[in-house]
């Protein structure tokens, strides 16, 4: 069979050594502690620069897009409840040609979101430490290459490998761990809610739309306007799909993955959008746009320096939830490339004793370690969008092909007006795509570029179903 018509078919997966230990509570916090993180908690001052108070609408119109491809990745999740989400869902739909370029734009995505919340936690943990008197620099240069200059970022670093070996121990305890860092996290969030509500005017909304409604490029590479905002601030909300990487490993896929996915997502977009009209309301727009820590600038400009310590701190301990999740969902969707045999087969060992991919969560960690140390805070966020819309896009085109060739199969979860909800997904990723700067777009260009001849030399003839029988 020619390898892009090559399908993987849909079968209940057979027992490949990962044990089942998740139930909805453990995914709906899987799914949380994985979207919350430094999106919320430190782009919402870019996104604002953007928009201004219109980030609100940014918010929202970002929220709107991700709970339908949430819709999408709930029935599809629930339909093959299999490791390796949208790139699985692609290769039994769309063939291995189209599978093999979301595999890539998934790691893409993974590695690029665990650098940079790695990056991100790194400027917090530091300040937190230098108020202990502990003074450890976040960059520390080594040379060069290309012109461009090298970094270690020993914090990152840390981090990285500390959740790599939570993962390691095994998927139980760490999403306990979890639990409670998700706890702490959205409670900090409620606690700048209560703080800023009473702040709240309405006069600082006008004008609501400032920068215009739409993405307009300007001449530092950056985007204005409502949906450049949005096309950022889509980092802020993903994060749902880490929960189906874990189909494997859940109890009873059918109910757990719907509740873990819609609830996760239902639970965020509301959050976020008081926690941006509050932020907009109790502060000009223009005075938190620029912090590396907006929220907790907020709290301490209106007189609340202890609240806005506990904030930081909060972040400092809790933001980690969000590299469990994507460092997790990175070495499961290696792990199910390799077992196709996309990625070198010795890539899907599972440890005898642990039940769990200890060299590829260790090579998956080293990557991020030095993509961290590579690449600076600004970019990062916009390429890992696009890497997950096309994913999303994926994963609509998936659900419709699915409906249509194999009505008849047994589907535990039925995203509702799948005909109107699909296609809407599809247009509104393709737009926030477009409202994507011109460099970001470029980058992803290049990272596509690479991956394509990858499979087409190597993966198109390693492939499980190119070999007979
Ligand atoms: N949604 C995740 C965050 O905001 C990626 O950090």
């Amino acid at each position: 069979m020619a390898f892009w018509n090559r399908l993987k078919p849909i079968e209940a997966p057979g027992h490949h050594g990962l044990k089942r230990t998740l139930s909805w509570p453990h995914l709906v916090a899987l799914g949380v502690g994985a979207i919350v993180g430094a999106g919320i908690y430190a782009l919402i001052g870019q996104g604002a620069g953007q928009a201004g108070p219109g980030i609100v609408f940014s918010f929202g119109i970002a929220g709107l897009i991700c709970a339908g491809a949430a819709l999408c990745y709930a029935e599809l999740a629930t339909m093959m409840p299999a490791s390796g989400s949208a790139y699985t869902y692609t290769y039994s739909s769309l063939g291995e040609l189209a599978a093999w370029i979301v595999g890539w734009a998934l790691i893409l995505e993974y590695s690029v979101v665990v650098s940079a919340v790695a990056v991100g936690w790194s400027g917090y943990a530091s300040g937190l430490l230098q108020g202990f008197g502990i003074d450890i620099p976040q960059l520390l240069p080594f040379g060069e290459m290309f012109g461009h200059p090298l970094h270690f970022n020993p914090l990152a670093v840390f981090i990285i490998f500390a959740v790599a070996g939570l993962l390691i121990l095994g998927t139980r305890e760490s999403a306990f761990v979890n639990t409670i860092l998700v706890v702490l996290k959205i409670a900090a969030l409620i606690l700048f809610l209560v703080i800023a509500l009473p702040h709240f005017d309405i006069a600082r909304f006008e004008p609501f739309a400032p920068f215009g409604w739409g993405s307009a490029p300007q001449a530092d590479g950056n985007n204005l306007g409502i949906m450049a905002a949005a096309a950022v601030m889509f980092f802020a909300f993903y994060g749902f799909d880490a929960v189906s990487t874990a189909a494997e490993e859940t109890k009873n896929p059918g109910r757990d993955l719907a509740i873990g996915i819609i609830g996760s997502m239902l639970i965020c977009t509301l959050l976020y959008m008081a926690i941006a009209a509050a932020a907009v309301g109790a502060m000009d727009f223009r005075v938190f746009s620029a912090s590396g820590e907006p929220i907790a600038l907020i709290v301490r400009t209106l007189g609340q320096p202890e609240a806005a310590a506990i904030i930081g701190g909060v972040a400092s301990i809790a933001i980690p939830t969000v590299i469990l999740a994507f460092l997790y969902g990175q070495s499961r969707i290696f792990l199910v490339m390799a077992r196709d045999g996309l990625l070198p087969r010795s890539w899907s060992r599972v440890h005898s004793k642990l039940g769990t991919p200890v060299m590829m969560t260790l090579f998956t960690a080293l990557v991020c370690s030095a993509l961290a140390g590579l690449l600076t805070l600004g970019e990062i966020a916009s390429l890992a969008n696009a890497g997950t819309l096309a994913a999303f896009i994926a994963v609509s085109v998936a659900l419709m092909v699915l409906r249509r060739r194999d009505p008849a199969r047994e589907r535990p979860f039925r995203a509702p007006f799948a005909w109107v909800v699909a296609p809407l997904t599809i247009v509104g990723c393709l737009y926030l795509f477009a409202s994507l700067s011109p460099d970001t777009m470029r980058y992803f260009a290049v990272w596509m570029a690479i991956g394509v001849p990858v499979y087409l030399l190597w993966g198109a003839h390693q492939s499980a179903l190119a070999k007979p029988a």
